[in-house]
């Protein structure tokens, strides 16, 4: 494969989709060896055609506020491709999205989907819309008029929405309300669902859980366990929640958490009851998280404007958002002693960070594999609902394991080295690519 070739050319058709481009970019250097094996996937054109969405709808949001003023935000859904399944990814409402942001998350989900073992297609989609400081009624006002357009775009055998940052279940029970309502039917058509509505078991813990079963493993092949570690996490939405709560469960502490406006530090680690605090301070939708150590003052601390990266850890467990860990956080974490980074957000680490991690032998998991129990338990609720019958919570986290287990082993089979040293970037990356490009090569040019 031509990769400088192939990323000039992709970046003078896209000027400025930075985002995107940093994830293609990654993908196809991990994959370019394996490529030129594959003759076939040269001839086919299988890298110019997966680079490219197959097709990207974008719509006009008009809705209502609490003051009687009109509104206007941009909706989009990105259909990246959906060679072995329908397109499946999550809808994010923040304000910074954009086109090269949901670009590059739809075409993640590709290759995470793929790891998950289940047939499903990569997509994304969301809005400019921020949820921050919004009353619950503006909240549901903007996701029905968000759905008044996407409904036609979607459906349960085509492309299946989920949750993403800014949208949970709150914001997934009005999103289906309204589909429901446009299209005279209850289906499986979103994921991440109440309970009382078609929703699966350990689906709202499934990122965290299914980020900490993975971690788990990484330590198994370094002989390690998390038995003790100190675990900085960033973040305090429901990823981080679930990383925390499976973590400590497991003996491990969770010793960080952060927001928008800095870090929490929790030398001793968080006990359950500040982890049960985590949903309500996001519930307040500020988005912030120096209240946390309001709540907890004999054994919080908050650090305004800092990044968690600089206290001394074991393992480092970005949540939050993508690039939120660079080269300058990378060197000071190794600086410190941490000897595991395990990626849970999409794309949180800077191509820098992962040089960093490179050059000095840590094992660095990539959110498509650390963070793919998120999206392969959406799938594990679509068989729920096309089956309409609900797994126990226990059945469903015991495939959860399950797939987590097979990913990882994923990762060792295509990312192991000469030296014997797993990169687990490249294990997924191939690895995923391999799957869809041979789905796309036995289908022929589409
Ligand atoms: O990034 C992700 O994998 C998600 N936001 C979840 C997607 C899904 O369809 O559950």
């Amino acid at each position: 494969m031509k990769t400088a070739e192939l990323l000039a050319r992709l970046s003078a058709r896209h000027p400025g989709e930075t985002e995107y481009l940093q994830a293609v970019g990654e993908v196809m250097h991990s994959v370019e060896h394996i490529y030129d094996e594959h003759p076939e996937f040269e001839a086919l054109a299988i890298a110019e055609r997966l680079v490219e969405p197959d097709r990207v709808y974008t719509f006009k949001v008009p809705w209502v506020d609490d003051k009687g003023r009109v509104q206007v935000n941009t909706g989009y859904r990105v259909q990246f491709n959906n060679a072995i399944g329908p397109y499946k990814g999550g809808l994010r409402f923040h304000a910074s999205v954009n086109l090269s942001i949901l670009k590059f998350l739809g075409f993640e989900q590709i290759f995470k989907n793929a790891l998950t073992t289940l047939p499903l297609g990569g997509a994304k989609g969301g809005s400019d819309f921020s949820p921050k400081g919004k009353s619950d009624g503006e909240i549901m006002r903007f996701c029905q008029a968000f759905m008044t357009e996407l409904w036609r775009y979607i459906g349960p055998e085509t492309d299946v929405p989920a949750g993403d940052i800014g949208v949970g279940s709150r914001e997934i029970g009005y999103l289906y309300g309204m589909y429901r309502k446009l299209a005279h039917e209850n289906t499986g058509v979103l994921t991440g669902k109440g309970m009382t509505y078609g929703g699966s078991l350990i689906r709202p813990e499934a990122t965290g859980f299914g980020a900490v079963y993975f971690t788990e493993r990484m330590l198994a092949d370094g002989g390690d366990t998390l038995e003790g570690k100190r675990i900085a996490v960033s973040g305090f939405g429901n990823v981080a929640w679930g990383v925390a709560l499976k973590a400590t469960e497991l003996g491990a502490k969770v010793i960080t958490l952060s927001g928008p406006d800095g870090y929490v530090s929790v030398p001793e680690g968080l006990s359950r009851e500040m982890i049960d605090y985590m949903p309500e301070l996001r519930a307040t939708n500020n988005d912030v998280i120096a209240p946390f150590a309001d709540a907890f003052p004999s054994e919080a601390s908050f650090m305004a404007g800092r990044k968690p990266w600089e206290v001394a850890c074991d393992i480092a467990m970005p949540c939050a958002t993508q690039n939120e860990l660079d080269g300058v956080d990378a060197a000071l974490l190794v600086e410190n002693g941490m000897r595991y980074a395990a990626e849970v957000s999409n794309m949180g680490c800077t191509p820098e960070a992962i040089e960093v991690f490179a050059q000095h032998r840590i094992p660095y998991g990539p959110g498509k594999a650390v963070n793919a129990g998120g999206v392969a338990t959406s799938g594990l609720e679509m068989s729920q609902n096309a089956m309409k019958l609900n797994w126990t919570a226990a059945e469903v986290d015991a495939r959860l394991r399950e797939i987590m287990g097979a990913i990882h082993a994923s990762c060792v089979e295509y990312g192991t080295g000469a030296d014997g040293f797993i990169n687990y970037m490249n294990g997924a990356n191939i690895a995923g690519f391999m799957k869809v490009a041979r789905s796309m090569v036995e289908q022929g040019v589409l």
